[in-house]
Parts: structure tokens; C-alpha cells; sequence
């Protein structure tokens, strides 16, 4: 069995997502995404100029050779934008493995260990109370878990995770209207003085059952973070996301010496080498990657399986900065993977999306099903592909009050 030809497009109803596609010489093809925010022609340029002339002609079925080909053939290794490439490559890999096995996914790792997956919302608020509206949308559709980011009293601008103007946003979206970024002005004080008493609100409105998660978005000094944690102990958070710049892994040592808080990160991490020190040292709860962004389901796994060693659990990356096509691969890792902890997802089912990347994957009452069609069980409609093209837009950047450039 060989590679006949390899396909990558850019663009999306409202994303700008980098979907590959592997064709074969048995007529089946596998799909992957190596969507960046903010940077997607590039990974779009790193599959079309190196990943896919090398693609051609190699046996499908062998992906972890063609992993190690791509990782360890790089002699400048790892990095976000090649190992999202690697891992469109090896999302798109084993979705032609479950279809020639004629079996979905998650059964060539092991199978089912649950039937349906944790999932948790966005709810977002510019007060308080818009956000306790937010939050009660998600719990009247069945969620169990749910991330709250609100306004804070004085802050110059939103605070992350947060729409401007009251009550319209259910679903947070970050702002990507061209290749400057917005600037947002950050104040750790107002942040610190005011977070705590409304998680605590939160708690006090919603009960004991809720699941609360809270996304720091690496904001917070490793003292602050310290004082943060134990401050908000008594709400019983879910998790306490990115306290700190995710680059240095010492930061939440001081956290865990200070605080029994559940610690989550990792978004940002594209290897096993930005987290095995904070794993192998149990410095987290739960470990972000996204499947994508960490090389593919073959990479994900071994982060997975360290993971489990050391009672870390995964609470996979799934903002709306993967296409249907990573979620679907996280879905299938989710279901089998014995320290699964919950995932994050946001609703991409827009028609158009829909439209575009078809499956009979389903939310319900907040659990994520995954469909039992061979492969990852979702489709690519390149007629609707070609109506999309790339939108160039940014993430925004993060400024303190005096000037000074902030972590975003
Ligand atoms: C999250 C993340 C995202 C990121 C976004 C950047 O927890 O979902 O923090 O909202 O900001 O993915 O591209
Ligand atoms: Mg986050």
C-alpha cells in the first residue's frame, strides 16, 4: 500500500482551519488538522513544501516509522508548527489504518473504557451576573462542567476569556480581525482582589455538583498564583488552568507547596519534553495538550500513558483552535484512555461547519459520544472547502496598565 498524493487547504466558516488530506493507492484517504491560531499558513507551507513530497510513495500503514522519519529526521526538532504538521500527518494516518481495519479508532488503542466523555462549556460574563446567566445556559442543556471567565470591576479592557458588552456571548470566541493584534490591558491587582469572591458566588449559586473550572491564561507570577490558589481552595474547583507562563515548569512547585487547588496546563506544550519533568514530578492534575498541536495521536498517547503513570489525567486542549478533525481524534483517545479526566469543547456545530467536516460524533448531556464509523468518523466536503479561503487575523496581545507586554 502506498501514498499516492497528499492535499492541504486552508479556510473554514469563520476559522481558518488547515485540514491534510492523504490519499492512497486503495482509494482510502485520512484526514488530519494542523489549524494554529494566528498562524496557519505556515503550517499549511511546512505539510505542502517538506511534509508532503516526503509523504509520496511511503506504506501508510507504518506511521510510527513515519513519525520517527519526520521527528527524528528533522535535525532541528520539535517546535509548535512542525509538530503540528507531524501530527496532521499521524491523525491522517491512523484514520486510513481504522478504515482499512473497517473499525473506528478508538478500537485499534484498546477500545471503550466509557461510553460517553466528560465535556466542559465556555460560559463567559462581562459582570458576574451575565456570567451566572451563561453558566445556567450551560446547565439547563445538561452540562456538568463548566469553565467561568468574568469581567473584572476597573479592568481597562475584557479580561481573558471575556466578550465585551453583556449577555450576547454564550460562546467565547477570541477576536481575530487582522494581522495586528489587539491590545488588552492587564492588571494582576484588580484580578487578584476581585476573582476569588465571585468563584465563590458561583459556587454558593450553582451547588456543590457543578463542576467549576477557572483559565488563569498564564497571567499570574508563581507567587500570586501561590496566594490565588489557596485563596479560592474552598470553592472546590474542578481545575485551575495555566496559572502561571507555561515555559517555566519550577513555577507551580510553589502552587502545590502552597495549595491542594487542581492544577491543569499545557495548551501551549508541542512534546513530552515541555511536561515529563511536571508530570514525573506530580505537579499537575491534568495535562492540555492538544492532540493536533502534540504530534498526533501517536505522540499523545505516550504523553497520555506518562501521564497515567503518575495520577495525571488528560483535560485535552479544545478551544476553537482545532477543526472537528482533532476533536474527533481526541474523542477516540478520550474513550479508551484510562486516565481520561474531561475535555474541553466548545460547539463548532454550526451548519456550515457541519457542511463541511460531516460525522455522526454527538454531544449529549454533557458527554461527548463518539460515532462507530471506521477511521476518525469524520468527512471532508472539498466542494464546500473551495467556498473558504484564509482570513489573515491574530491573537490578541496582553499589556499591563504601564505599558509593559504581558503574557496573553
Ligand atoms: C482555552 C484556551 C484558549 C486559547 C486559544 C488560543 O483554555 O481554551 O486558553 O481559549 O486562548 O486556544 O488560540
Ligand atoms: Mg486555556
Amino acid at each position: 500500500m502506498k501514498i499516492t498524493d497528499a492535499k492541504v487547504f486552508v479556510g473554514g466558516p469563520g476559522k481558518n482551519y488547515v485540514t491534510l488530506k492523504i490519499m492512497t493507492d486503495q482509494g482510502i484517504y485520512g484526514l488530519g488538522d494542523a489549524t494554529i491560531n494566528g498562524r496557519e499558513t505556515l503550517t499549511a507551507a511546512y505539510l505542502r513544501d517538506y511534509i508532503v513530497p516526503n509523504l509520496i510513495g511511503k506504506d501508510p500503514r507504518n506511521s510510527e516509522d513515519i513519525w520517527q522519519f519526520f521527528y527524528r529526521g528533522a535535525y532541528f526538532r520539535r517546535g509548535p508548527l512542525a509538530m503540528l504538521a507531524f501530527g496532521a500527518v499521524d491523525v491522517a494516518l491512523w484514520d486510513i489504518k481504522a478504515k482499512l481495519a473497517n473499525m473506528p479508532l478508538y478500537q485499534l488503542l484498546g477500545g471503550k473504557s466509557r461510553e460517553g466523555a466528560l465535556v466542559y462549556a465556555h460560559a463567559t460574563g462581562s459582570d458576574l451576573e451575565d456570567l451566572m446567566d451563561s453558566i445556567a445556559f450551560y446547565v439547563e442543556q445538561g452540562y456538568k462542567a463548566v469553565r467561568v471567565q468574568c469581567g473584572i470591576p476597573g479592568m481597562p479592557s475584557a479580561s481573558y476569556g471575556v466578550a465585551e458588552g453583556k449577555g450576547k456571548n454564550r460562546n467565547y470566541i477570541t477576536d481575530f480581525s487582522g494581522i495586528i493584534p489587539k491590545e488588552e490591558i492587564w492588571d494582576t491587582d484588580l484580578y487578584m482582589r476581585y476573582m476569588p469572591g465571585a468563584l465563590a458566588e458561583i459556587r454558593a449559586r450553582f451547588g456543590p455538583d457543578l463542576k467549576i473550572l477557572h483559565d488563569v491564561h498564564h497571567r499570574l507570577l508563581p507567587r500570586e498564583a501561590a496566594e490565588f490558589a489557596k485563596e479560592v481552595e474552598p470553592v472546590r474547583l474542578y481545575w485551575l488552568e495555566d496559572p502561571t507562563p507555561a515555559d517555566d515548569q519550577d513555577a507551580l512547585r510553589l502552587i502545590r507547596q502552597h495549595s491542594t487547588v487542581p492544577i491543569a496546563i499545557g495548551e501551549v506544550f508541542n512534546s513530552i519534553w515541555d511536561c515529563n519533568k511536571l508530570i514525573e514530578n506530580e505537579l499537575i492534575d491534568f495535562i492540555r495538550v492538544a492532540v493536533s498541536h502534540a504530534g498526533g495521536i501517536t505522540h499523545a498517547r505516550r504523553i497520555t500513558d506518562l501521564a497515567g503513570l503518575h495520577n495525571v489525567r488528560t483535560g485535552f486542549h479544545g478551544a476553537p483552535s482545532h477543526s472537528p478533525l482533532c476533536m474527533a481524534a481526541q474523542g477516540h483517545l478520550n474513550v479508551w484512555a484510562p486516565n481520561f479526566g474531561i475535555q474541553e469543547y466548545l460547539v463548532l456545530g454550526t451548519p456550515e461547519c457541519d457542511a463541511l467536516f460531516p460525522s455522526e460524533h454527538r454531544l449529549e448531556n454533557g458527554l461527548f459520544h463518539v460515532s462507530d464509523a471506521p477511521g476518525l468518523g469524520v468527512g471532508f466536503n472539498e466542494e464546500e472547502a473551495a467556498r473558504y479561503s484564509y482570513e489573515p487575523g491574530s491573537l490578541p496581545v496582553a499589556r499591563l496598565q504601564d505599558g509593559t507586554l504581558w503574557n496573553y
